[in-house]
C-alpha cells in the first residue's frame, strides 16, 4: 500500500520564507511526469524546511515528516515500476540506492517522532544533497532509457 499518493507541496501552502531547493531545469530529466514528482519532493523538503525553521508544534512538524516519507516511498514505486515496465538494466543498482535512502529516512524519521526534534535539520541536508544528486546522476541515466524506448518528454499521467 503506498499510502496516499498525493503531492501537498507549497503550492496549497501560505507563508512565503527562504527555500531550501529552488527547481531549476537543470534537474528536469526531460520526462514531464517524473519532473513533476520530483518538484513535489521538493516542495515537500521545503515545506518541512519552513515548519522547521518557524519551530511549529510537533505534530505539525511530524505531519509534514509523514507527507514526505510517504511521498518518497510512492515516488520510488512509480520509478521502479516504469524500469521495469521498460526493462531497464540498471534497475537493481537503482532500485538499492532508493531501498538505502528510504531506510535512512526512516530512521531518522522514527528518531523524530521518539522526541529527537534535531533529526529534522539533518534529514533536510540529508534529502537536499541525496535529490540533487541521485536525480541529475541517477535518474537522468533512467530518464535517458525510457525517452530511448519512446517515452516522449510529454508524458505525464498523474496517477500519483
Ligand atoms: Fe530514483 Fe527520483 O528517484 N528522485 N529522487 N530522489
Amino acid at each position: 500500500m503506498l499510502g496516499s499518493p498525493r503531492c501537498h507541496g507549497l503550492t496549497e501552502w501560505g507563508g512565503v520564507m527562504a527555500v531550501m531547493i529552488a527547481w531549476s531545469d537543470e534537474f528536469s530529466v526531460d520526462i514531464q511526469e517524473i519532473d513533476e514528482q520530483h518538484k513535489c519532493l521538493v516542495s515537500l523538503i521545503n515545506k518541512l524546511y519552513e515548519a522547521l525553521a518557524r519551530k511549529d508544534n510537533q505534530d505539525t512538524i511530524a505531519d509534514v515528516f509523514d507527507e514526505l516519507v510517504r511521498y518518497t516511498r510512492v515516488h520510488f514505486s512509480v520509478e521502479e515500476c516504469l524500469m521495469r515496465l521498460f526493462a531497464y538494466e540498471g534497475y537493481e543498482q537503482h532500485k538499492t540506492i532508493h531501498d538505502k535512502i528510504v531506510v535512512r529516512v526512516e530512521l531518522l524519521h522514527a528518531q523524530f517522532k521518539a522526541g529527537d526534534q534535531s533529526v529534522g535539520m539533518e534529514l533536510l541536508y540529508f534529502l537536499k544533497d541525496w535529490l540533487m544528486d541521485h536525480i541529475q546522476r541517477v535518474d537522468k541515466s533512467f530518464a535517458g532509457h525510457l525517452t530511448a524506448h519512446g517515452v516522449k518528454q510529454k508524458w505525464l499521467r498523474k496517477f500519483w
